[in-house]
């Protein structure tokens, strides 16, 4: 029985930089049906089922958002010292048409939406506890996003990532 989130089963991976390894700035963990398996900063996250409380999380989503998940991706932020620098989630397995459906729990947080065209517009949504944030195609196409240091925050956030993850034609 888990009693809190330090019960779930965090890993801090790591990523090579200039050809050193460095400990990822957070925590995360992933979960999906058995067989969806999400290659992601280098590692391959194998699906291996569901904690039911996470099961019922994504089907209350799926449900108020009228798409299917059949994966996530969670991240703790320990405090504004961790972060995660700028990205899009469009690895192959997500399809071409990525939908990500983004819950915030815990302390709020920025985050960004940079475009990707010359012009590098950014917007900032201050992402508060219980906000759901989903980013509809075309938004990896469009933009990158991060969550930024933010030295101010002394508390944690929990971050749920639900992705779609489609077979890939090798
Ligand atoms: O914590 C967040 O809100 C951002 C998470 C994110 O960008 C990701 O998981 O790809």
């Amino acid at each position: 029985m888990r009693t809190g989130w330090e019960d779930w089963p965090w890993e801090q991976g790591t990523v090579s930089l200039f050809g050193r390894l460095h400990l990822e700035p957070r925590r995360s963990f992933f979960q999906a049906d058995v067989g969806c398996d999400y290659r992601y900063a280098g590692r391959t996250l194998r699906g291996q089922g569901w904690h039911p409380d996470l099961a019922q999380l994504r089907s209350e989503i799926e449900t108020e958002l009228g798409t299917p998940f059949n994966s996530v991706l969670v991240n703790a932020y320990r405090n504004g010292r961790d972060y995660m620098g700028y990205h899009q989630d469009n690895e192959p397995e997500l399809g071409p048409h990525p939908h990500v459906a983004s819950l915030s729990l815990g302390a709020s947080r920025d985050f960004i939406l940079r475009s990707k065209d010359a012009s590098k517009k950014r917007f900032t949504l201050a992402l508060h506890s219980g906000d759901l944030l989903w980013m509809q195609p075309p938004c990896q196409h469009m933009f990158e996003h991060a969550l930024p240091m933010r030295l101010r925050v002394d508390s944690p956030r929990i971050n749920l990532t639900f992705r779609q993850i489609v077979p890939v034609l090798l």
